[in-house]
């Protein structure tokens, strides 16, 4: 069936009328005035979480609006398609199906009519043999010692994840074990993150769905190297050292890694959607998997709640149309996150990848033009050190830029007054991001006429709080998913393929012909442009090369 063009959507038109009667100041003081249910009201909460939208630049009405739009683009029976196994991602013809990598017993997840979840269990109760046999110290490395540390080689998907959650778990980790991550082929990554360490109690786990990503191989040859070296070269000691977590079971054998130490997982696994993977192992062996299954049990709570709960209710619905909202009616191109809790600290760039890589598209399913802009640039850092840097833009800047608070009402490291000044703190900036300060108030308070424009905050700025009691695996389990389901919503609306990235291709081709002529001992003939000609000829000059 053909899909209408969303301007053609009664729900659509609509809501660009209500964007063209937004107040052009003080929308949220006269929403609120006008209103003052609305901070009780605009909240939906589930699974621990509770979204409070109050502070966004809607109404009741604009909200209905939404819905519609969500209903008009069909948004449910999308729901559905991706939880049935159906080949969504249509320009790599694949499955999209990582809500079948947090399933519960009894669940019934198929790909092409085959049940997937029998498979999954298999595979995390190896990964849980292997962590334990790690994290008892009976697995001993070549040599006869236990592993001390772990370092995670992967990237992208393969990295931002388990760095992610590795950091915002950390509060559940083990003491006896020493988690790294290296992922840039920068060979800065490798050597700082291997500085120090004994080479035979270091356990590598390389993270590649396809065993084939440049970056990874690279620092996976170097740690080979790095391991031999210190084992006299005895190759036998990878065994001990080297696990793999890949679907490429050919190219796992081929580097040397034993395919009875590999942990698999499927082509309807996006990378950018595989931290609940075996691509979590690291996680596994920081937390334990009692503490990993907790986590998977979080995804799942939300991955029930958006396929089941009324999209007025629906926590990851509303925050998706949110986000259309905010991007494509109101002209914001970015959006920030802004978690005010230490433990997130990796959660924006997390959440980059997730949403830029998912929804940073120009094209429609079908290869034609989008019709609005789509995904916003995501960015953000940790609360509150962010108000001590870029936080005066948002605040008086001249974009509008919605955000994302984040925040555990308790800490797990209970300090004396820290987590009610970090809440305030939290609390406070979506307060004067929302109502501002008018000049009549700034000059009221004796300020000079002079300085009146520069002590005046304008408003409006969109804001979302998601506060949970304390961050627990389930929490953050939750919360990803949120932002998942959220990136699909959004991608629903624009009818674009969230789950494929072919951005990154071009620039990977251009890098493999670019690499010979860095290299090659004898001055190449050179045929980029201009630019990128001098560009190579100073580099090569600087590292001596005619
Ligand atoms: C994620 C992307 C990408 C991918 C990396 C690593 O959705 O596909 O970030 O995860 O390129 O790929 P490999 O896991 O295959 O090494």
């Amino acid at each position: 069936m053909a899909k209408m063009p969303l301007r053609d959507l009664p729900a659509w038109s609509g809501l660009a009328a209500k964007r063209r009667g937004l107040p052009a100041a003080q929308a949220l003081r006269s929403m609120f005035a006008a209103d003052p249910g609305r901070g009780d009201r605009l909240v939906a909460e589930a699974c621990g979480l509770y979204f409070d939208y109050s502070k966004q630049l809607l109404d009741d009405d604009t909200l209905r609006l939404l819905v519609e739009l969500a209903e008009q683009v069909d948004l449910r029976r999308r729901i559905e398609a991706m939880f049935r196994g159906d080949r969504i991602n249509s320009t790599e013809d694949r499955a999209v199906l990582h809500v079948a990598l947090r399933s519960a017993p009894g669940d019934s997840f198929e790909v092409d009519g085959r049940d997937v979840t029998a498979g999954v269990e298999e595979v995390l109760g190896r990964m849980a043999v292997f962590s334990e046999r790690i994290r008892d110290g009976r697995w001993l490395g070549h040599g006869g010692k236990r592993i001390r540390t772990v370092v995670n080689i992967g990237i992208g998907g393969s990295d931002l994840g388990p760095v992610m959650a590795y950091e915002a778990l950390r509060s559940y980790a083990t003491h006896d074990l020493d988690f790294r991550f290296v992922s840039n082929v920068d060979g800065t990554d490798f050597s700082e993150a291997v500085a120090g360490l004994e080479p035979t109690t270091t356990l590598f786990v390389v993270s590649s769905k396809t065993f084939t990503t440049q970056e990874t191989m690279t620092n996976a040859r170097s740690a080979r190297e790095w391991l031999l070296a210190a084992c006299g070269g005895d190759a036998s000691a990878v065994a001990r050292h080297f696990v793999a977590v890949s679907t490429n079971a050919m190219e796992v054998a081929a580097f040397g890694i034993d395919p009875a130490n590999m942990f698999g997982f499927w082509d309807w696994v996006g990378g950018r959607y595989s931290m609940d993977s075996a691509i979590g192992l690291s996680t596994m062996l920081a937390i334990g998997p009692e503490r990993f299954r907790e986590l998977l049990g979080g995804f799942r709570a939300m991955d029930r709640h958006f396929l089941t709960a009324p999209l007025e209710r629906n926590l990851p619905a509303l925050h998706g149309l949110i986000t259309v909202w905010n991007t494509s009616l109101c002209g914001c191109e970015t959006m920030a996150v802004l978690p005010y809790e230490q433990y997130l600290k990796r959660f924006p760039a997390y959440l980059q990848q997730l949403s830029m890589e998912s929804n940073g598209k120009r094209v429609q399913i079908d290869g034609t033009l989008v019709e609005c802009p789509t995904g916003p640039v995501v960015w953000g850092e940790p609360g509150t050190n962010g108000q001590h840097s870029f936080y005066q833009l948002i605040h008086q800047g001249t974009h509008r830029i919605p955000c994302d608070f984040l925040g555990a009402a308790q800490s797990l490291n209970p300090l004396g007054r820290h987590q009610a000044m970090l809440l305030a703190n939290m609390l406070a900036q979506s307060e004067a991001l929302a109502f501002g300060k008018t000049a009549e108030e700034v000059a009221a308070e004796g300020t000079p006429a002079r300085l009146v424009p520069h002590r005046e905050f304008p408003g409006d700025i969109p804001s979302s709080t998601i506060l949970y009691d304390r961050l627990t695996p389930a929490i953050l389990g939750s919360l990803v998913a949120l932002y998942e389901h959220s990136v699909f919503t959004q991608g629903v609306v624009w009818n674009i393929n969230s789950f494929d990235q072919w951005g990154v291709e071009l620039g990977k081709v251009l890098a493999g012909r670019i690499l010979p002529e860095l290299e090659s001992p004898a001055s190449p003939d050179l045929h980029h442009d201009s630019s990128t000609n001098a560009l190579i000829r100073r580099i090569r000059s600087a590292r001596h090369l005619p």
